[in-house]
């Protein structure tokens, strides 16, 4: 038998998490009853006439979202109240018994074709727990109550990117509770989107573990099978509505290390995503409008998440209006200004890249294009180097490295030196690399070049690409 390590070395993404994993970034937008009652998780009792966004504009949303560089949404189309934003035949809880369009409207179309038009993903949320519907602790009537929704949303507003499973699994409207058929679930999602990933109570994408956007230094994508059974997940979520609970952090750090995977039965390919959201809440409350998140700790949080292999589902909620609010579209603005202003120069655009590699299609020069081809080590070089040389002396403050994960994530730990005149200095040293490692230096540098040396791999080291970078401040 292989050391587990090994056997690690091999689990694979399949297409549908590669693709999603390119997709790096993308919005929550929980909008919805509790919008309109100023609570963030509503007991369905309210009646459907309380929905009414006056000047509801999709196509707005679309525009904040993707002028923060963001590239999707993913809309609460049911929240635990069980109000629908779209008009489902399956209750009359819904938007076609509200006053928004004289109950012809229908949010999840106008938001679906909104991003279609501005290029943007479009990702269904839709809650297990449902406050409202009288079926639910019934079993198996419930059951297929949410397969006809999630059928429904699955069907009727083309391509989706991301099916988002919670686990709150409350009591409903009789005191009971549901045992959630998630299987079933799952083969429709397979069955009607087979790109759609299936996240957090589910098999493609991992909960991070907290909602106050912390990554670990060490994201692994290979973990043990165990992390993606969905009532392991749905156990860690949230029990009630408090505020303080999203600041707790209580998550296990170490998930994918030779160490921690050793006595694993079996490992998958199971990447994180980091759920946090610009304000105190999920939902908007106006009386948060002066709490946002500032630039600099959204960038914080990208540098960790997007930068440490993990994706950001960064949620912007809309107002009563039914718009982004001011606030919030110009902090996107402006984390979107922050981020151009500190990967503005790309130092490396005109350099050499030099290192050993396996053969003539894996060369070191692979990791200076935007292609397909990577660098591999060459065989039995353990600890593999690569030298990249500026055209001229250049002053830079990041380098973005990126591992080959189509062929697994291997890199357990790497250094960066600077080129200074022949002689080298250590500038970082860092453990995992995966999709997307960003490492910001602690201070500006100039220098002739970097090398990366890669100190610890699995079976084999492989870079995608290297890119270094200069502030324009
Ligand atoms: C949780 C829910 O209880 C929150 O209200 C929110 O929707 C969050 C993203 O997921 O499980």
């Amino acid at each position: 038998m292989p050391e587990k390590y090994i056997e690690a070395a091999e689990v694979l993404p399949s297409k549908r998490q590669l693709e999603w994993q390119k997709t790096e970034m993308y919005a929550f937008c929980h909008f919805g009853m509790n919008t309109f009652t100023g609570r963030e998780w509503g007991d369905g009792k309210d009646a459907p006439e309380t929905f009414n966004p006056t000047e509801f504009d999709a196509e707005q949303w679309a525009k904040a979202v993707k002028n923060g560089g963001l590239r999707g949404i993913v809309l609460t189309c049911k929240h635990h109240d069980g109000f629908c934003l779209w008009p489902s035949k399956y209750t009359d809880y819904t938007v076609a018994s509200s006053l928004f369009r004289d109950g012809k409207g229908d949010v999840v179309r106008e938001v679906s074709d909104a991003c279609r038009k501005y290029g943007l993903k479009f990702g269904v949320y839709l809650s297990p727990w449902d406050r409202h519907e009288k079926t639910y602790g019934e079993g198996e009537a419930y059951n297929k109550f949410y397969l006809n929704q999630l059928t429904e949303l699955l069907t009727g507003y083309g391509e989706i990117f991301c099916v988002w499973l919670d686990g709150a699994c409350g009591e409903g409207q009789n005191g009971k509770r549901q045992s959630y058929d998630w299987q079933a679930w799952f083969k429709a999602v397979r069955t009607l989107q087979p790109n759609a990933v299936i996240s957090i109570c589910g098999p493609d994408v991992r909960w991070v573990g907290n909602e106050a956007g912390v990554c670990r230094e060490s994201e692994w994508s290979v973990v043990p099978a165990e992390l993606a059974i969905s009532e392991f997940t749905a156990d860690k979520s949230q029990k009630n509505d408090d505020e303080k609970f999203r600041d707790k952090i209580k998550m296990e750090l170490d998930l994918g290390s030779r160490k921690r995977i050793k006595k694993a039965e079996k490992l998958i390919w199971y990447p994180a995503e980091v759920d946090v959201s610009v304000r105190p809440g999920w939902f908007y409350h106006s009386e948060e409008d002066h709490r946002l998140k500032s630039v600099d700790r959204l960038m914080d949080i990208y540098l960790g998440s997007v930068g440490g292999n993990a994706a950001l589902l960064l949620n912007v909620p809309p107002s009563k209006r039914g718009v982004i609010e001011d606030v919030d579209a110009l902090l996107l603005d402006s984390f979107r200004r922050m981020r151009e202003r500190r990967f503005y120069t790309h130092v490396s655009s005109s350099a050499s890249a030099e290192g050993l590699c396996l053969d003539e299609k894996h060369t070191a020069t692979n990791i200076l294009s935007d292609t397909d081809g990577f660098w591999q080590n060459a065989e039995g070089d353990e600890k593999p180097e690569i030298t990249l040389k500026f055209s001229e002396p250049s002053e830079f403050g990041s380098v973005i490295l990126m591992e080959n994960i189509a062929t697994g994530q291997q890199i357990e730990s790497f250094e960066l030196f600077a080129l200074k005149g022949g002689r080298r200095k250590k500038i970082f040293k860092g453990t995992v690399i995966g999709y997307k490692k960003i490492i910001p230096l602690k201070r500006k540098l100039t220098a002739d070049g970097i090398v990366i040396k890669i100190t610890s791999y699995r079976k084999k080291a492989t870079l995608l690409r290297a890119e270094v970078y200069n502030s324009k401040i």
